[in-house]
């Protein structure tokens, strides 16, 4: 079958896929593997497949938003993939969570338009609990601060007239903010698919906390390093384990 917003064919697709945003960041991603192959760069969608530690895996980049991204995800999984992580960045909310920090996310507020159009109000955005885990697990073996909990998922990133009630979500107990982690956790649901997410703070999503949004420093770029190489510690961890 052909995937034709990937513009990949599904039999090129493993069982384990990573996803990201921005395609740079899935080259860096790919850069990692072993026997690496470029399948396709196509609008934001940037896919890769190799092998990491003997696992085969791909790399797909799935732009900003979570419409664009469900397609990726989508067809990831219509190719094959069972298991998917987001590979992302994030706002904090939370001083003792900063800039440089990993956030596992447990579960996704569903604050975006996408998944409304998919699945009833109430129904929940939950990662896949032993994705979860490995995700969790790995983090915390690259050091660093690694929180684990909810995280928001909203359309918006530059406020327009309307409030964002980030302090709304704070008190609710949320960790972290972003733009695609709900929209994977209902897709992976619809399909039949588990999947778990991890991100790097780039920053306060809290006007209080923020100062100038600069996601373009070292203390950013080491913890997505970090993510990265827990990405990749927890398919490891993943694939062990469903080889029994
Ligand atoms: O998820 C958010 C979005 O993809 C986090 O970073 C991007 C915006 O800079």
């Amino acid at each position: 079958m052909f995937l034709p917003i990937l513009q990949v064919n599904s039999e090129d697709i493993p069982a384990y896929a990573l996803v990201c945003g921005d395609p740079k960041r899935a080259e860096v991603i790919a850069g990692r593997l072993e026997d690496v192959r470029e399948l396709a760069f196509s609008r934001e969608y940037r896919t890769f497949v190799g092998s990491y530690e003997g696992v085969p895996l791909a790399v797909a980049s799935h732009g900003v938003g979570s419409s664009g991204a469900a397609i990726c995800f989508e067809e990831l999984i219509r190719g094959g993939a069972t298991t998917l992580i987001r590979v992302g960045t994030a706002g904090s909310y939370s001083e003792d969570t900063p800039a440089g920090s990993l956030v596992v996310s447990t579960a996704a507020v569903r604050a975006e338009g996408l998944t409304r159009q998919l699945v009833p109000d109430g129904f929940p955005a939950v990662g896949d609990g032993r994705v979860v885990q490995a995700l969790h697990e790995s983090a915390l073996e690259q050091g660093g601060v690694v929180r684990q909990g909810i995280t928001v998922s909203l359309d918006v990133f530059f406020q327009g007239a309307l409030d964002i009630p980030h302090k709304t979500y704070k008190r609710a107990g949320a960790v972290a903010v972003e733009m695609e982690i709900a929209a994977l956790y209902v897709v992976a649901s619809l399909r039949g698919a588990r999947a778990g997410a991890i991100a790097a703070v780039d920053g306060y999503a809290d006007a209080d906390l923020a100062a100038e949004y600069d996601p373009h420093t070292n203390v950013v770029a080491q913890a997505v390093e970090r993510e990265i190489a827990a990405a990749l510690g927890a398919v490891v961890k993943l694939a062990r384990a469903d080889r029994g």
